[in-house]
């Protein structure tokens, strides 16, 4: 009775945009749920740097064109996904054409390019860009991750990158994203980071949490503090890629085929207490998006356990709302 749910991303309206992460293989088997629940898009990996520009003088947009269109043809607008990470991005960016390390000038210089070209042609159709991916080491004694970017420029390149961001496109909303965002070390060096970043003159408007979280953890108390410390820097928030797993992230557990009723029933509580406390905060937050659209969709069947199902999203695999559903519609009636 597909017509007898409500939408969640109407339920949603004023509040916050509602999305979810899409390829195009859910667009086309799932588009017309996609469009009843959701209003905001994110590919899940096709604007990635090594899916959309694969060899220097070669881009690939067939994939995140369908995505673009799809969301133009519904009126939904789209989170640009990601310009500088340390995943997902070629090797040919930091060398030279012996496989040397390229210099300082020469990686800035295509980012310079790549950030022109793919921001531009999609202008005024995304709204905010998650310029940096990533970036804080989680190892308590470190500060900055070790990538090719921090070793090819050095490291200003947050700031050269919000930068390059900003010249591609004045009108668009530039983030910082990152997860395991409310443990307490790694969210006081992402606050750092950002902080440094707007000291430095950087223009650098929102931090995406990315909200990778699980039926255990973090706490709501967590989540808030680093909401309250994110938003005190005066930024906008956004929840970039929500799903709730099944798992702490070391739970090697394999045996199920379907969530037991105890892990349904946590998913509810988790997913009421975290759009309450969303909703609590809705002064900072514009934007929560799920990394999924439902759990026929979900990267973590197969992540971090090779082979294992997960139902972490408010759809099940048939798309129909889960009990956790009705609790996060609940949030917008109190
Ligand atoms: C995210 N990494 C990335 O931002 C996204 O692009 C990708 O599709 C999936 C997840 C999160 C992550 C994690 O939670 C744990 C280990 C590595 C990466």
């Amino acid at each position: 009775m597909e017509n007898q749910t409500p939408s969640l991303y109407q339920a949603y309206d004023g509040m916050f945009k509602i999305g979810a992460a899409v390829s195009t293989r859910t667009i086309q088997r799932e588009g017309e749920f996609i469009a009843t629940h959701y209003n905001s898009l994110t590919a899940e990996n096709q604007m990635k740097f090594e899916e959309i520009h694969p060899e220097e003088d070669r881009y690939d947009f067939a994939a995140a064109d369908e995505i673009a269109a799809f969301a133009k043809r519904h009126g939904m607008t789209m989170r640009g996904h990601t310009l500088v990470w340390h995943n997902q991005t070629p090797d040919w960016v930091f060398e030279e054409a012996d496989g040397s390390p390229a210099s300082r000038e020469k990686v800035l210089d295509r980012l310079r390019e790549h950030a022109r070209t793919v921001m531009s042609r999609y202008r005024g159709q995304i709204s905010a860009w998650d310029v940096v991916n990533e970036a804080i080491e989680d190892k308590s004694e470190s500060y900055l991750r070790e990538t090719k970017w921090l070793s090819t420029v050095g490291e200003d390149y947050l700031e050269q990158a919000f930068r390059i961001a900003h010249e591609a496109d004045p009108n668009v909303q530039l983030f910082y994203n990152d997860y395991n965002e409310t443990d307490p070390v790694k969210r006081d060096k992402i606050h750092r980071l950002v902080r440094s970043l707007l000291d430095a003159g950087a223009p650098v408007h929102g931090i995406g949490m990315q909200a990778h979280w699980n039926l255990y953890g973090p706490s709501l108390e967590e989540i808030r503090e680093a909401i309250e410390l994110y938003a005190s820097l005066g930024v906008r928030l956004h929840i970039t890629e929500l799903d709730i797993s099944a798992f702490r992230f070391d739970d090697r557990r394999t045996d199920l085929l379907e969530p037991t009723a105890e892990m349904q029933e946590l998913l509810t509580q988790r997913y009421e207490g975290i759009f309450r406390l969303f909703r609590e905060y809705r002064a900072a937050i514009d934007s929560v998006t799920f990394w999924g659209a439902a759990d026929s969709g979900t990267w973590l069947d197969g992540f971090p356990v090779r082979g294992r199902l997960n139902w972490p999203l408010p759809f099940d695999r048939q798309l129909q709302p889960k009990p956790a559903f009705w609790s996060i519609l609940d949030q917008t009636r109190v």
